[in-house]
């Protein structure tokens, strides 16, 4: 039974309640793998310690039981060695998961497992198709909406296939062509939902006409690995490297939990690409 979802003889769900992923009971994690330092990186940051990576992660499953959330731990695969970058293979809301297709040729196989794993729990109402493609790091939902970012992982088919299955879902969906910004790897690498209007956003996108009627925390060019946070039960996760942004939310009356993320950072990932949360 999915609460407050009817199921159609078509196989969609019409949404009767929009439970937000702010209000996750759950999330999916999936361990490292011993080659992981062979994922793609543009950091320019060096190789990652593996043991130090291993405790990165434990910490991060950590942090998210000490929030409440119950859950799921996939097995590595070798064969994907940014495979515990988990977000990127599916989107997960409260009344379906949506399996992906990365835009990086050797990320396509982490799908399968994630879909096996998100079945056990929630109807797999889609997939994308060629030659849409699209990593869960460019999928932020923030209130009742999606945004959808276009980069280069991302790109406008698949952007649009969500949309529609998202649709219907009976959630609204905003695209945001994202492709001058070649700095930003995702959607995510620069802005995050913590609040059900309330997002953080590097400068890039702070002013961006999609966002207005959003309340948004800046984050310092400093500190802008920060803006990729995320909220789990009433708190607000976010790398340690950001104490600025730590002290703004704590001001905004939140409370922060800040967590050393080095060693997922010299591959490119940060806070939510570690989880999906449902
Ligand atoms: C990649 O380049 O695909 C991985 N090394 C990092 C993916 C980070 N995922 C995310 O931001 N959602």
């Amino acid at each position: 039974m999915i609460h407050g979802v009817k199921p159609t003889p078509a196989g969609n769900f019409a949404a009767a309640v929009i439970i937000p992923a702010m209000r996750a009971t759950r999330a999916l994690v999936r361990r490292l793998t011993a080659n992981y330092s062979d994922g793609i990186t543009e950091a320019g940051l060096g190789p990652p310690d593996p043991d130090l990576a291993e405790a990165q992660h434990a910490g991060y499953r950590q942090a998210l039981a000490d929030c409440g959330l119950a859950l799921e731990v996939l097995r590595g695969d070798p064969r994907f060695p940014d495979g515990v970058f988990v977000e990127d293979a599916a989107i997960a809301t409260a009344h379906g998961a949506i399996v992906t297709r990365p835009g990086a040729s050797s990320r396509r196989g982490e799908v399968d497992a994630v879909r096996t794993a998100l079945a056990a729990w929630l109807p797999i109402v889609g997939e994308i198709e060629p030659p849409g493609t699209l990593d869960g790091g460019d999928v932020c939902e923030a209130g009742q909406r999606f945004l959808i970012g276009v980069t280069a992982r991302t790109n406008e088919a698949g952007a649009r296939a969500l949309a529609a299955l998202l649709k219907g879902l009976g959630y609204r969906t905003t695209i945001l062509d994202l492709r001058r910004i070649p700095s930003l790897l995702h959607l995510k690498t620069g802005l995050s939902c913590v609040g059900e209007r309330r997002l953080l956003a590097i400068d890039a996108l702070a002013g961006r006409s999609e966002l207005v009627g959003f309340e948004i925390v800046p984050v310092a060019p400093e500190e802008a690995y920060g803006a990729n946070a995320i909220r789990a039960g009433d708190r607000v996760l976010i790398p340690s490297s950001s104490p600025r942004l730590g002290a703004a939310l704590q001001e905004l009356g939140e409370t922060v939990v800040a967590l050393d993320m080095s060693e997922f950072r010299k591959m490119d990932g940060g806070l939510s690409c570690l989880s999906i949360r449902w």
